[in-house]
């Protein structure tokens, strides 16, 4: 495995809170992997900011009669404090529309659009749009409701179908709405636009994308070449609001338009990697040696809807523009429902109630972002959809995390004899040393998941592993030899000791707080662990203050505002 690695996390839009759905996909897996590239002691950046132009942030600030950008800055600062709480290790949280952000996006913006126009690889048509005579405004994307003109059957924004997440064109939508009061039916009006050729990209968007076939997610890959069997249709890349970049050409058609939000987004990750190096004292171009770099690879995390884009969309225009390297990785997961007491519901700002423990907000308020951490890990939505729920979530942080792992170490690290230091472990039995042995094991099984990106079995193999230390001590029995025997109690709790070290290594990616709390236990330094078969602590070593490791909850303690 190479030694630099980038990578991103999807742009969240920055006009809502974050809630256990987007953490669980794009969020979680990629801190899970970047902790674990760190450990390995490869160097890592991790990209993530908010998503700050186009025509959602503009809708949520008509809707709330403020600016667009009062509304991408309040809510950029709160999924930042959000992602903070749960333990993100983003090198950088940008925004693409945040004062300290926005120059340079757009300058990396136009200058991208520029290079792909001067190119040959737009198309500029004149088109007949939908247009809201009320508001006197062109419709794109989230402006118009209507039937999906694919699937026929599904209500859908006029960007994307909601239910097959195929991108489609606004003007086929079959009764069409405006989705600003009072929803008048839309007239069609011309207006002129930018288009990328896809279909230019057909070839080598399947040849790359076949040969990522055994390692790429399967979905993903059925998707993406699947949408070029149907074959790809121009796309057009400019859009008719105000909220965004402006068109960078002299063109009198350009004028009061801007690039489509999906076109600088992804510039996003490039232009906060750019801002990144600056901050850290460098040069704005040494983001090159992230992004121009195939030694480098670059692993993109996103939600299922928005494979179109990682996996066609911006590899495409990666090739139109031909400066930067296309991704190693698109590792996308499907969406997380919520179940409360039996009911499955979408989590959604209008149907969810302000106070429910689903937001991060109100979660971190109450409960241990590490529990969250490892529920979201246990049911992630690597090949299904799944549901956060109420009641599992208990039953887990208390049947596993609390009885497996927790009760374990208390149990250990509390015993009379110990006095506080390591035993001595000269009287190991064979037993104790497969015990060892299998620690270690774990800790390579689990680097194997990480890497091909399956985060669940990765969890499963370490929650194993903890219960093998429970067998260990149930088997061994250290209480029982403590007086007849003191060598071999004092060897079996020394290789439990052990046990909880190679712990502290294995849970690091998944539960960064409890690896810390496992390593103050231990008396090791407030450090994050290597990726490695820890060496046994010497007979003496002083361990530090026994504590609670995760706190039990209460049934029912998640279904309170729920
Ligand atoms: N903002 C969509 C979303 O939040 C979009 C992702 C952009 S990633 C470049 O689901």
């Amino acid at each position: 495995m190479p030694k630099r690695h980038l990578v991103t996390s999807a742009l969240p839009y920055s006009n809502n809170r974050l809630h256990v759905g987007h953490v669980a996909g794009a969020y979680l897996p990629a801190d899970i992997y970047v902790r674990y590239l760190r450990a390995r002691g490869d160097e890592v950046l991790f990209i993530c900011g908010s998503d700050d132009n186009g025509v959602a942030i503009e809708i949520s600030a008509l809707q709330t009669a403020q600016t667009p950008q009062e509304v991408c800055t309040f809510y950029n600062q709160r999924q930042k404090a959000d992602f903070a709480g749960l333990g993100m290790a983003f090198d950088i949280y940008g925004g693409t529309h945040q004062p300290q952000y926005v120059k340079l996006h757009n300058r990396m913006s136009q200058e991208f659009f520029r290079r792909i126009h001067d190119k040959g690889h737009f198309v500029k048509r004149r088109t007949r749009q939908l247009y809201d005579g009320h508001h006197q405004r062109f419709l794109p994307d989230r402006y118009v409701r209507g039937t999906c003109p694919l699937c026929r059957d599904h209500e859908t924004y006029g960007d994307q179908c909601e239910k097959t997440g195929a991108v489609i064109d606004a003007l086929a939508l079959i009764k069409p709405r405006s989705t600003l009061p009072p929803y008048a039916a839309p007239e069609v009006r011309e207006t002129a636009h930018w288009y990328l050729r896809l279909n230019e990209f057909e070839r080598p968007l399947r040849e790359w994308l076949e040969s990522k076939q055994g390692s790429w997610r399967p979905s993903v890959l059925n998707f993406a070449l699947g949408q070029i069997r149907q074959g790809l249709p121009e796309r057009a890349m400019t859009r008719d609001i105000s909220w965004g970049i402006p068109v960078p050409l002299d063109d009198p058609d350009a004028a009061g338009k801007v690039l489509y939000v999906w076109f600088d987004a992804p510039i996003g990750y490039v232009s906060f990697t750019a801002a990144l190096c600056v901050q850290r004292g460098g040069d704005e171009q040494d983001y090159r040696q992230w992004w121009c770099d195939p030694a480098t690879p670059i692993t993109h995390f996103i939600g299922e809807d928005n494979t179109v884009f990682h996996a066609l969309i911006w590899p495409a225009m990666l090739m139109a523009e031909g400066q930067h390297q296309l991704p190693s990785a698109v590792v996308a997961n499907q969406f997380v429902n919520f179940r409360v007491g039996g009911e499955l519901r979408k989590i959604s700002k209008s149907e969810t109630p302000q106070d429910s423990p689903v937001w991060i907000e109100e979660y971190l308020k109450h409960f241990d972002p590490d529990a969250l951490r490892y529920y979201l890990t246990a049911i992630a939505p690597e090949t299904a959809r799944t549901a956060f729920d109420t009641d599992d979530f208990v039953a887990r942080n208390n049947n596993e995390l609390v009885a497996a792992l927790g009760n374990f170490v208390n149990r250990v690290l509390t015993f009379k004899s110990l006095e506080g230091r390591v035993p001595s472990r000269s009287a190991q039995t064979d037993f104790d040393r497969q015990h060892v042995a299998r620690g270690a094991e774990a800790i390579e099984k689990v680097g194997r998941h990480i890497e091909a990106h399956r985060y669940k079995a990765a969890l499963d193999e370490v929650m194993a592993f903890a219960r093998l230390c429970n067998e260990h001590v149930g088997i061994r029995e250290p209480w029982k030899t403590r007086k007849d025997n003191p060598p071999d109690s004092f060897a079996a709790l020394a290789t439990c000791i052990h046990g909880i070290h190679h712990l502290a290594v294995l849970v690091h990616p998944f539960m960064p707080g409890v690896a810390q709390r496992l390593r103050a236990m231990l008396g090791l330094p407030d450090e994050p662990p290597r990726w490695q078969a820890p060496a046994p602590l010497a007979e003496g070593h002083p361990l530090g203050p026994p504590a609670i490791l995760i706190p039990k909850l209460e049934p029912g303690a998640l279904t309170a505002g729920a």
